[in-house]
């Protein structure tokens, strides 16, 4: 009789057999000292029971005692520790060449989108042997991806990007999850990935019925929303130039100096407010409730593929721009500068002699 009554999901990503082994691991160790335990309580309890002729004998500390059992589980939980730092710093280190989707929660659904604009809801189509980064987020409450065979769970939270990645190892249809409760149909937040072979993969990319690039997408619902009404790349915008905005600092009103990734630029649709440009007023309504979740996304998309402005921009961004390309190494210099100065003051010429 053959059972079907697998303990494990099967492992269908990179990291699946180094977070079972772990697991393994700490199972082990439980195991062990628990039936250590349960063990010597029973030896004891008979060897050491009550009997007429034997008395109670006090014992009183033993230094080497104290000590065995303090260093052995400190070793053993270091152990744990470093290799669960290590299998974690993996994990949230999504490599460089990954495949970047992107994914949206709600109640009570997934949505994905994919760079060549395709997108889905509740199955998420992947390539396999090929890093894959999901940046997700939700639209209303708290929800959580959950791919067992994966061995990847993430929150996935309103308002913040969060992002997962994984490299699927086996063609194959795996459970995904939504393992955070979030409201009455919570139970049916399910779907599927779908890891397929890189030529299928190509092949069901090309036959989704893509209205266009994420990208083009984006720059549809840029026009659409009036966005180029003030953020033109010409010098009667009044807002500023968003050509190679993406992945640079930005210095904003109060001397602040951010970054401009993908919870930037979602801040500065939502709430144009909260962070001001420097150079600009605040004049940008918000489109809360107006631009959803996954124009968000694709806006965002476009705003990448924004090829950087050209040495002398046109418009009234040009103060602001030059600030933001030469004035934030400057600064970092100057700190730098300041630091060693005061460095080298006080310690190497105490006495103030001349060097
Ligand atoms: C009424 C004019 C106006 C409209 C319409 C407008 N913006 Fe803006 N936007 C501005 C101004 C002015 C700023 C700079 C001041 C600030 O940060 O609020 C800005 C800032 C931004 C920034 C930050 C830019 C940077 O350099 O850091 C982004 C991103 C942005 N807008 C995107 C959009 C998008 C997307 C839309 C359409 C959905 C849009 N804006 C519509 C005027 C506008
Ligand atoms: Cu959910």
């Amino acid at each position: 009789m053959q059972l079907n009554f697998p303990i494990f999901p099967e492992q269908a990503s990179s990291v699946a057999g180094q977070v079972d082994a772990l697991y393994l691991f700490l199972v082990l160790i439980a195991t062990f000292f628990s039936l250590l335990v349960a063990i010597l309580i029973l030896f004891f309890a008979i060897k050491y029971r009550r009997t007429p002729e034997r008395k109670a004998e006090q014992i009183h500390g033993s230094t080497l005692l104290e000590i065995v059992w303090t260093v052995i589980p400190l070793g053993i939980s270091m152990v744990i520790f470093v290799w669960g730092a290590v299998l974690y710093y993996h994990m949230e280190r999504p490599p460089q060449n990954a495949l970047e989707i992107y994914g949206v929660g709600k109640q009570w659904m997934w949505k994905f989108q994919h760079p060549g604009g395709q997108r889905e809801i509740n199955a998420l189509h992947v390539p396999t042997g090929r890093p894959v980064k999901v940046t997700m987020i939700s639209q209303d409450v708290i929800h959580s991806f959950f791919v067992p065979a994966f061995r990847i769970k993430q929150d996935v939270l309103p308002n913040r990007y969060v992002f997962t990645w994984f490299t699927a190892t086996q063609p194959g249809t795996y459970h995904l999850f939504c393992s955070q409760y979030c409201g009455t149909k919570h139970s049916g937040m399910v779907g599927e990935v779908v890891a397929m072979n890189p030529d299928d993969y190509a092949t069901w990319l090309a036959s989704g019925k893509a209205e266009g690039s994420l990208a083009s997408l984006g720059e549809k619902a840029f026009q659409q929303y009036g966005c180029t009404t003030c953020h033109r790349p010409d010098s009667g915008a009044r807002g500023p130039n968003l050509e190679g905005l993406y992945g640079r600092p930005v210095r904003l009103t109060d001397n602040r100096v951010v970054l401009a990734d993908d919870n930037y630029i979602r801040e500065s649709i939502l709430e144009p407010n909260a962070k001001v440009v420097s150079g600009f007023q605040s004049i940008m309504p918000t489109f809360r409730g107006v631009v959803s979740e996954d124009e968000i996304i694709a806006i965002t998309e476009y705003i990448k593929h924004l090829a950087p402005q050209e040495a002398n921009p046109l418009n009234n961004r040009s103060a602001p721009t030059q600030i933001r390309d030469s004035e934030v190494p400057n600064i970092q210099r100057q700190n730098e500068q300041q630091q060693k100065t005061e460095q080298g003051k006080k310690p190497a010429n105490p006495a103030g002699k001349k060097p």
